[in-house]
């Protein structure tokens, strides 16, 4: 089997390059180890920057999104017993969110793949990445017991932080660099229509707690914990109580519970590798950086990736010209750690300090400041938002 690039891993990344490719006229195949089911109801992020939701849509799979995506104008930053909104689109000259679940982009990406014809193989076994540095590298799998080789011009390494094409990359290439929070979110999703129209994020002496939604119907809730913590300690009783808890304001705002659908804890971390290729094998997404959700980054961070691949390949296939692949690491990076330096402020700043209560009062104090300067209200916003996505 042959096809130009092949990619690894039907998550946003993998799915949204395989789609820009092959509006460029590019060929691809994508090889997956899950099911298509279980990629179609992975329940993760929920949150798209207009640069995402507009890349979608410019790519003609934005249509269900224009129907069912919420879209948002504002956060609520919720502290000391009241609610502070981040006017988005008032500070960002008319930008917004789009809250629409990841699955349902993965969804509409597979649907567009699959109706063009596109190769995408899921529940495949054995994956290796071969060859990455001659000029025909290749995927090796297993597919229903039958060994394949997919012989190719580039691989795109799509397949998120457990993945096996970052490994595949000779010791001393690449630096990690990398931070563990000590702490972790307790996630779930539950059928009650959300108690407010606009996110709300909590900082609360009890710990963090953010109040987002999937849908009129859908609620989706997060609350700070231990990284060690035991998620059959949590009866949903207590889930709500201390969601209750959390989300108080001084007048008599109450958050209304119902049926938790699903429910799991989410770890804190912050990886980047460096650079985001080797030779014929590039990076892409969760594969080459982890952000701590409380920004809303990993998805845009991904679609960022992608679109900077997708133009790069895109030039080499119509010119020859290697000049944009060989800046593809130096691109993404720099964007990468402008968000990672968003994604560790927001937690940082929004999460009860296992550091002490100094932390805690400099944090409140940054609280403070963000909500009462239009600067900072602003700096906030425009990272949120959604920094350009190739401002080389
Ligand atoms: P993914 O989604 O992990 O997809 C990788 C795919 O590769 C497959 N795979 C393999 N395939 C073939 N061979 C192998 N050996 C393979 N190994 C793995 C996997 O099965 C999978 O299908 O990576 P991708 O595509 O780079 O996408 C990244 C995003 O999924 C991730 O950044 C976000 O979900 C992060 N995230 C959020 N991002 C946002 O932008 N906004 C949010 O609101 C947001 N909230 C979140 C989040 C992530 C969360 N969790 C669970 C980590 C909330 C949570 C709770
Ligand atoms: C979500 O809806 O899952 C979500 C929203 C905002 C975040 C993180 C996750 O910051």
């Amino acid at each position: 089997m042959r096809t130009q690039v092949g990619i690894v891993g039907a998550g946003p990344s993998g799915l949204l390059l395989s789609h820009l490719l092959h509006l460029r006229g590019i060929e691809s195949v994508v090889v997956e180890i899950r099911s298509r089911q279980y990629c179609e109801t992975r329940i993760r992020a929920g949150v798209l920057e207009q640069g995402t939701a507009d890349l979608l849509s410019a790519s003609g799979v934005g249509a269900r999104m224009a129907r069912e995506g919420l879209v948002h104008h504002g956060i609520v930053l919720r502290f000391g017993g009241r609610d502070h909104r981040i006017d988005l689109s008032g500070l960002t000259g008319g930008r917004t969110i789009t809250v629409y679940g990841q699955h349902e982009v993965v969804k509409d990406l597979i649907a567009a793949r699959l109706s063009a014809g596109g190769g995408i193989f899921f529940d495949v076994q054995d994956v290796e990445v071969l060859d990455v540095d001659t000029p025909a590298p290749r995927i090796r799998f297993d597919r229903g017991g039958v060994a394949q080789d997919l012989r190719c011009d580039f691989i795109a390494g799509c397949d998120g932080f457990h993945g096996v094409c970052r490994p595949t990359v000779p010791a001393g290439v690449l630096t990690a660099y990398e931070h563990t929070f000590p702490l972790a979110w307790l996630g779930i999703l539950a059928q009650v229509p959300p108690a407010s129209d606009e996110l709300i994020y909590s900082s609360h002496e009890r710990g963090f707690a953010l109040l987002s939604m999937r849908s009129p119907e859908l609620s989706r809730l997060y609350l700070q914990c231990a990284p060690d913590e035991d998620i059959n300690g949590w009866s949903d009783e207590r889930i709500w109580d201390e969601l209750r808890r959390r989300f108080e304001r001084d007048d008599a705002w109450t958050l209304r519970d119902g049926p938790v659908v699903q429910k799991g804890i989410t770890a804190m971390r912050s990886f980047v590798v460096a650079p985001m290729q080797y030779e014929r094998l590039f990076l892409v997404g969760d594969a080459a950086h982890i952000v701590p959700p409380t920004g809303a980054k990993g998805l845009n961070l991904a679609a960022a990736d992608v679109a900077v691949l997708a133009r790069a390949l895109e030039t080499f296939y119509t010119t020859g010209r290697t000049d944009l692949l060989a800046r593809y690491s130096d691109v993404c990076l720099r964007r990468v750690w402008k968000v990672q330096r968003f994604s560790w402020w927001m937690t940082s700043m929004l999460h009860r300090s296992s550091d002490g209560e100094f932390f805690d009062r400099l944090h409140r104090a940054e609280l403070d400041y963000i909500t009462g300067s239009r600067a900072a209200s602003t700096a906030l916003a425009e990272n949120y938002v959604g920094l350009p996505f190739d401002d080389d």
